[in-house]
């Protein structure tokens, strides 16, 4: 029997919106799906770029207007790959119009659009996920369970960075990310909010941080095109300047209610060398886990138990049948990669769009990342600890 089609309109053509249709392609043709996702608008900005990326990406059709995409009946779930001053009313419009809603991370650009989206959700009873991509790493589902059995024991450090260096020349223009309007803060929102939300993921909710933040270039040439974040992007020459309006760079210390662990957070855009250097380490009582984004398919363990003469750091890979997705893609060690991680996403939703509880992060998990963003923002100029 042929299954029901799923019609999906995608808000957003650059980085995410490539990311996001690349996911889409796939997830039908690894994954054993209830439904049929069709890849049904493509919405963005500039009507004939929309459509160049439409037919590029493998959408049926194209529209520069996501009003009018949202409002349509044949439309089952909107997607939202855009700068974050465009999150709450797309995702409140797709709600209202009984739509099931992604949303990409940050889930807004402050913790009361967020309460305002997850409201328009819970009223409208559809299906919500924040897109926090490293989540549904093979990697980090593995260390996910071996926490939840307890295979670390209690908990004494997070240690995470996320570290990017596409902004370190002075030449590289203001482009929407390094503007509040649009991207509601810099490293900490669009990096630092995937390592606040690991830590949610893995060890628990925030309780109170302390913060502060670094904008190390403070002028940059205004570009003609807002978007573009490959490092040789460059304003004319006659540009003028803008003021850069967020921070390059956030150190945050952050404690739990009712755990004692410690944990530490860097987000920058000004690590040399570091192009997309996300990681993170966690310390317990029976052994510690070290995972990396730039390889990101190992992970280290190291387990107190282990004999005396054996005990190190093991080094394992997460491509075996046992470990989560795994087994749709490759045979062991033959690695998947970031993109990879989108399709996963949208497997989790679309296989669990009826069912009550859900694996995958939501607008409430979207929301707790914003109470964060705000918090360290806050302590970043209050110089006190400040909670969540
Ligand atoms: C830019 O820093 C960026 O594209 C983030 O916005 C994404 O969330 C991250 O996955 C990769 O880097």
């Amino acid at each position: 029997m042929a299954k029901k089609k799923l019609n999906i309109a995608l808000i957003g053509t650059k980085f995410m919106g490539k990311t996001h249709s690349n996911g889409l392609r796939q997830v039908s043709k690894f994954f054993d799906l209830p439904t049929e996702p069709v890849m049904k608008v493509l919405c963005g900005r500039d009507p004939g770029d929309t459509k160049a990326a439409a037919a590029q990406m493998g959408w049926e059709e194209h529209s520069a207007n996501w009003k009018e995409v949202i409002a349509r009946d044949d439309i089952d779930i909107v997607d939202i790959a855009t700068p974050g001053d465009l999150h709450k009313p797309m995702a409140i419009a797709a709600a209202k119009a009984g739509k099931h809603v992604i949303c990409e991370k940050p889930l807004a650009n402050t913790a009361k659009e967020s309460e305002a989206m997850l409201a328009a959700v819970k009223k409208a009873g559809v299906k919500h996920m924040c897109g926090f991509s490293y989540r549904f790493a093979p990697a980090v589902a593995t260390i996910k369970k071996m926490i939840r059995a307890g295979e670390l024991g209690e908990i004494f450090h997070f240690r995470a960075a996320y570290q990017q260096d596409w902004i370190v020349d002075p030449e590289f223009p203001l482009v929407w990310r390094l503007q509040k309007k649009h991207a509601g803060s810099g490293a900490l929102g669009d990096i630092g909010a995937h390592i606040l939300d690991m830590c949610h993921n893995l060890v628990g909710p925030i309780s109170e941080v302390s913060a502060a933040t670094q904008t190390f270039i403070k002028k940059r040439k205004i570009p003609d095109s807002r978007t573009g974040m490959h490092r040789s992007n460059r304003a004319s020459k006659k540009a003028k300047m803008g003021t850069v309006t967020v921070d390059d760079a956030a150190i945050v210390l952050a404690r739990f209610k009712g755990r004692n662990t410690l944990a530490t957070f860097e987000a920058t855009r000004f690590a040399p060398g570091r192009r997309n250097h996300h990681t993170f380490e966690i310390n317990g009582s029976k052994g510690s886990v070290v995972w990396d984004l730039e390889d990101m398919n190992y992970f280290q363990y190291f387990n107190r138990a282990d004999p005396d003469q054996a005990q190190g750091f093991r080094r394992v890979n997460a491509t075996d049948p046992g470990h989560p997705y795994a087994d749709a893609w490759w045979p062991p060690a033959h690695s998947i990669g970031y993109e990879h991680l989108f399709t996963h996403e949208f497997y989790d939703f679309i296989r669990e769009l009826n069912r009550k509880t859900v694996s995958y992060p939501t607008f409430e998990d979207g929301l707790q990342c914003n109470r964060v963003l705000d918090a360290v923002e806050k302590s970043a100029r209050s110089k006190k600890w400040e909670k969540v």
